[in-house]
């Protein structure tokens, strides 16, 4: 199998401006660190979130008005903390259902299984690894009408063109009725968007220096840690957070799997993230875009994130 990560890197470091792309900090190390930036307080998503799904689960299941047997199906389901108050509100109500989670790390279906099959035993979960496409295909198929979950504001990492794409993908892969929950950070005081990205505590620069570790090991290359920083700004006209790791001096590093040595200047940046963040009136306007309806957003009572509830 080609190694798309070797040639990622690649790309990436021999662009003229810099870039390592994000879905490669979630390595099991970086996974982990992910676990305690939603752990910190001024990472403001993870509790929003959990608010809607633990305060307004009946509501969004009332929206749905599905009225038979119905799957929910969550793309990348990670240890699927948020989603058990859903799951939770439905079981309780002896709704007839059943949840497939996706995601394409093993040993985080494992653990999500596990812990779900202890917690409500009488759950129907039909866990899946793999690639969200391959599984999402037998959708069309299905008898029974879908939700689909695409929680945790993940659409702001990807770039709007990019974002758009992967909708439309998810809009093919759907039957007319089916409907998206989609989470998605909205734009609000820039000062709680710096602190949720800027931790004080240096968590969210670990988790990028993560990626360069990741790399020395995979890729046998020489980066020294203590050499790079870790930058992030929020830009409120446009919504975008955006993250950088700064080469600290003059430097040169090697990255034998590659056969290969990148040269970077002082102060050289490297991209690592978007985490973009958008306003009600563009949730709107994707929406249309992507051949979706709005149906509600739910919001935390602070309305700093949305679970937009989209249908096809
Ligand atoms: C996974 N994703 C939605 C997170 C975000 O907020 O963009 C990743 C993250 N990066 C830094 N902090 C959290």
């Amino acid at each position: 199998m080609k190694n798309t990560f070797a040639q990622d890197v690649l790309k990436g470091l021999t662009a003229e401006n810099k870039y390592l792309e994000s879905k490669y900090f979630y390595d099991n190390n970086g996974s982990r660190i992910f676990q305690e930036i939603m752990n910190m307080p001024d990472y403001y998503p993870t509790n929003a979130e959990f608010e809607i799904l633990s305060m307004q689960s009946k509501q969004i299941i009332e929206a749905l008005e599905f009225s038979r047997p119905f799957n929910i199906i969550e793309l990348g389901a990670g240890d699927g903390f948020k989603t058990f108050k859903l799951l939770e509100y439905l079981v309780s109500n002896n709704v007839d259902f059943h949840y497939i989670p996706i995601d394409i790390s093993q040993e985080a279906i494992d653990i999500l299984t596990k812990r779900l099959k202890e917690k409500l035993p009488s759950l129907k979960i039909h866990p899946q690894v793999g690639d969200y496409f391959e599984i999402l295909k037998n959708n069309r198929e299905s008898d029974y009408p879908s939700l689909l979950l695409f929680l945790g504001g993940n659409i702001g990492n990807y770039l709007e063109d990019k974002a758009r794409e992967l909708l439309q993908l998810f809009n093919r892969s759907m039957k007319v009725g089916d409907k998206l929950l989609i989470g998605i950070d909205l734009k609000k005081n820039p000062l709680v968007i710096h602190k949720a990205y800027s931790d004080d505590h240096g968590i969210t620069k670990r988790f990028n220096l993560n990626l360069l570790i990741r790399i020395n090991r995979e890729l046998e290359a020489d980066f020294k840690i203590d050499d790079f920083d870790f930058y992030s700004y929020y830009n409120p006209s446009t919504g975008n957070v955006k993250s950088y790791l700064v080469s600290l001096r003059r430097q040169t590093v090697t990255l034998k799997k590659l056969n290969t040595s990148i040269n970077f200047e002082h102060n050289e940046l490297i991209w690592t993230e978007l985490s973009k963040k958008y306003a009600v009136d563009e949730i709107f306007t994707f929406a249309k875009e992507t051949g979706f309806v709005v149906n509600s957003n739910f919001m935390d009572c602070k309305h700093y994130f949305t679970d937009s509830l989209w249908e096809k």
